[in-house]
């Protein structure tokens, strides 16, 4: 039987477990990122760990999300993270170069390696044919010390592409299209995999676009084939020698299949505050908008700028709406003010911004009140643009340009002849914004600079004996990592002093939730389906963690928060019968007895509700190794205990 994709990469890369669909799998990781927001947490564990340098094949550390330097703070995390770069042996990508996923796809991405990176976005790789999964920041530290990366073996979705995209139709509106029919959790264990004669059609940036909203299906990752359309970009990035062809077996079998015809999709948006919330642009038009933003690691790529500079070329952005633009990095920058698309942004009235994530993370440009805000990037959750009743809607980049003219949501295709913009032959190359590491002969002179912000990571303990704890939370479905631990420029400064940032945790749903678990001293949390979607900051355990929460108990779990509750110590458990999440309130008594045995003996454990005199059984579906690290308290006891 022939292999997807998927399998081959995975398989070439496992070092434990067997390729079975569900059960747990070790991998060998080629290459990691962090960007700073979850950086400074990644390398203080890494530097825990006590590994003089890093292992893999390329370890890049990026500053792209807090680069607001509205206080010492981030800069101290800047330099902390430059100096243990360069002693340890990690590239280290220096504020103004770009956003992470952009960077790494345009210098270091390699078809058919691994990469793992602490943002839920690395799977913007997967434009290049990689296998590059969102982790939390201990598993990328792990990984960079040569340990193994555990997944659970996906189920691979075959996504056949077939057509062309109409003019003014992009490979946004293709990502939102598979949001709408899969959901936010429609890719919860699954790889997504495309294939098919419309792949063809598809440069790399837009195949990146793809993968890249990706993570918005809760998908392990997505991946497309690396052909000869990838071929050209690594050579026009002057890394033919990188290019290695790969795709999936003619016989290789899928779990799933969706049929795409590229040629029937029109402009779409997913509208708040869910991105798999879509409809027509065509439902829409008409209705004014404050602003628009176009960047982030989604739509910010040369092709996609220079796509905006055409339509904005010669006219000026409506009186009523503000126009935001960040290029995704420092060569996409370079190349719109050689060519002068650049002067054409400014010209017609666009606020250019730092080749950084910004707004997408609440940096700034937060919206007016109840303000409709039109953005290219990924998520579209409440509260993350910094304007709690901002209305946020996903576009493509031709949709946020022409809309930002006409000041009203606009369908592109009415705006006449679709210009045809191609890649360059050849990108222009200038990596003297990435310091490399120092030989390891010298690592011993290189000092790590600390500021009074870093403060160490909090120390989980070994699992109780029994755990009784009051509910300290109930919240509904879909619950973000933007509600745990909610980012923002008030808020991401604080990202490496965990006692400071979970004073706003939960803050979004319940202002009184960091008091009242503090005042408990240990609690449960209790959630409803999809709990902990969105990004991989491990922030959304260790605040928790921090304040004493010992267990979670929701109808279901997204992944990568899942595996940080792991690391970081604290029970995710799963209901067997839904409807016990009705019979509990908050601050009811919860009792655990003798959880460690429970565990042990099976996947299901009885939960007293002492306050209401009922019993329930939640599931802790579990591998071995992860009973193993809730036994010794998180994944850096674990280690420790292991080596
Ligand atoms: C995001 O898009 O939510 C972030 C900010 O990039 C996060 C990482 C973080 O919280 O630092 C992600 O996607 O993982
Ligand atoms: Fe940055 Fe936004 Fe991409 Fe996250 S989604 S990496 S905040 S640009």
């Amino acid at each position: 039987m022939g292999q997807t994709l998927t399998e081959k990469i995975l398989s070439a890369h496992l070092v434990e477990g067997e390729m079975v669909k569900g059960s747990e799998i070790g991998i060998r990781i080629d290459q990691t990122l962090t960007q700073d927001a979850t950086g400074t947490m990644a390398y203080l564990e890494f530097e825990a760990m006590g590994v003089p340098r890093v292992k893999t094949e390329r370890s890049v550390a990026y500053i792209d999300h807090n680069t607001l330097q509205n206080g010492f703070e981030n800069a101290d995390d800047h330099r902390f993270i430059g100096s243990v770069c360069k002693k340890h042996g990690i590239y280290f990508s220096r504020p103004g170069n770009g956003i992470c996923h952009q960077v790494h796809l345009e210098r270091f991405g390699i078809p058919g390696k691994t990469l793992i990176g602490s943002d839920s976005h690395t799977p913007t790789g997967g434009g290049i044919g990689m296998i590059a999964i969102g982790a939390g920041g201990m598993d990328v530290a792990v990984a960079m010390g040569g340990g193994t990366y555990y997944i659970t073996c996906p189920k691979v979705v075959k996504v056949n592409l077939t057509g062309k995209l109409q003019p003014w139709v992009a490979a946004k509106d293709v990502i939102l299209e598979v949001l709408k029919r899969l959901s936010v959790k429609g890719g919860v264990g699954k790889v997504i995999e495309y294939c098919g004669e419309g792949v063809k059609t598809l440069s790399v940036p837009e195949r990146a676009t793809i993968t890249n909203m990706g993570a918005e299906l809760g998908a392990t990752t997505s991946i497309f084939p690396s052909d000869e359309i990838t071929r050209e970009f690594l050579k026009a990035q002057g890394r033919e020698e990188d290019f290695v062809p790969l795709c999936a077996d003619d016989d290789a079998e899928y779990d799933e299949f969706v049929d795409i015809d590229l040629s029937t999709l029109e402009p779409l948006a997913a509208c708040p505050h869910s991105p798999d919330n879509v409809k027509p642009i065509s439902e829409l038009s008409g209705q004014k908008i404050d602003q628009v933003c176009i960047g982030s690691c989604t739509n910010s790529s040369l092709l996609d700028m220079m796509k905006v500079a055409h339509i904005l070329k010669g006219k000026t952005v409506h009186p009523d709406v503000s126009l935001a633009i960040a290029p995704g990095s420092k060569q996409v920058l370079n190349m719109l003010a050689n060519n002068g698309a650049l002067a054409i942004m400014i010209d017609a009235g666009a606020r250019i911004l730092e080749s950084a994530c910004g707004p997408c993370i609440g940096m700034g440009q937060s919206p007016n009140s109840k303000g409709i805000s039109l953005r290219t990037f990924n998520r579209n959750f409440e509260g993350r643009s910094g304007t709690k009743d901002g209305q946020i809607y996903l576009v493509s980049p031709e949709t946020a340009a022409v809309s930002a003219l006409t000041g009203v949501f606009t369908d592109p295709r009415t705006l006449g002849e679709a210009a045809d913009i191609s890649l360059p032959e050849k990108f222009t190359i200038n990596d003297n914004m990435i310091v490399p590491p120092v030989d390891e002969k010298d690592m011993d002179s290189v000092e790590v600079l600390r500021g009074p912000n870093i403060k160490p990571f909090p120390v989980s303990e070994p699992l109780a004996e029994t755990i009784d704890a009051k509910c300290s939370l109930k919240v509904g479905d879909n619950i973000t990592t933007d509600h745990i631990m909610p980012a923002g420029a008030k808020i991401l400064p604080l990202r490496s002093n965990i006692p400071k940032i979970s004073e706003y945790c939960f803050a979004v749903c319940d202002e009184s939730f960091h008091d009242r678990a503090l005042e408990l001293g240990k609690s449960i949390i209790v959630g409803g389906s999809n709990y902990g979607q969105g990004s991989s900051r491990e922030h959304a355990a260790l605040a928790p963690l921090y304040l004493g929460v010992k267990a979670v108990i929701t109808k279901s779990f997204a992944r990568i928060h899942m595996a940080n509750l792991i690391n970081a110590g604290i029970v995710p458990m799963t209901f067997v019968n839904e409807a016990d999440y009705d019979k509990i309130d908050q601050m009811d008594e919860l009792k655990i007895e003798h959880i460690g045995k429970q565990i042990a003996e099976g996947n299901i454990v009885k939960v007293t509700n002492v306050t209401k005199g009922f019993d329930f059984d939640v599931n802790v579906d579990l591998s071995d190794r992860q009973k193993d690290m809730l036994y010794a308290g998180g994944l850096l006891n674990y280690t420790k205990q292991n080596s």
